[in-house]
């Protein structure tokens, strides 16, 4: 039986939402697992969808409030827990790149990656949210390469975000990786707590019989 305030994640070893594991790993907060099986199309539940109904993983549920979206709880996992001084303060000069960078990793980055993976026709620049595929992947080579976080020398959940992300994007060859998303992805996922996270999500998978 959990604690009312030991957050709740609906996950999927096979998913996104190891990279809300890996988060809260690196916060070192007891919390909970509810396993959603999509074998099962358990993302699709009546009471799944009363807690997302965009039937996704992860979702978060905390102190009585839900939250959705991997960027909205990275933000809100970090702040509430802030004793692991993952997020920079409201106050904090560094705030406004922490935010930036993480919403740049939703709202660009993917959306950018995923496009292109599908083969969807580029859309005029000027037409497109994220610009276009390059200038994505100039802006993020060029932060990575300033490092060796991206807020210099402070490491923060926004690493944890982008370097779980770099992992699977990189593992689908969804972008060409090079040294520097090389060497940024091994300083964040060499972290032991980021080891702890997969160690535990590749024994969730086995216990569930997922290969790979
Ligand atoms: N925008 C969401 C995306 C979540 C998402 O795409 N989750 C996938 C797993 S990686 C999912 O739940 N898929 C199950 C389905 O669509 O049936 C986020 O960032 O959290």
């Amino acid at each position: 039986m959990s604690s009312p305030s030991q957050p709740v994640l609906f996950h999927n070893p096979h998913s996104r939402a190891c990279m809300t594991r890996a988060l809260l790993e690196e916060l070192g907060i007891p919390f909970e697992i509810r396993v959603i099986d999509f074998r099962k199309d358990e993302q699709r539940s009546a009471e799944y969808l009363a807690i997302n109904p965009m039937g996704k993983v992860p979702a978060l549920r905390h102190d009585g409030t839900v939250v959705t979206e991997t960027v909205a709880i990275y933000i809100y996992l970090a702040d509430r827990f802030g004793a692991a001084k993952l997020a920079p303060a409201l106050d904090d000069p560094d705030r406004g790149s922490y935010l930036r960078w993480l919403v740049f990793y939703a709202a660009c980055f993917e959306p950018a990656v995923g496009d292109r993976a599908a083969k969807r026709p580029p859309v005029p620049r000027s037409q497109s949210g994220y610009g276009d595929f390059e200038s994505v992947m100039t802006t993020v080579n060029d932060q990575l390469a300033a490092g060796p976080y991206l807020l210099g020398e402070r490491f923060s959940a926004a690493d944890v975000l982008w370097a779980n992300a770099l992992r699977w994007i990189t593992g689908f060859k969804l972008i060409d990786s090079n040294p520097q998303i090389e060497a940024y992805m091994k300083r964040v996922l060499d972290r032991p707590a980021q080891l702890r996270a997969v160690a535990a999500d590749q024994e969730l998978a086995e216990q569930m019989g997922l290969a790979g």
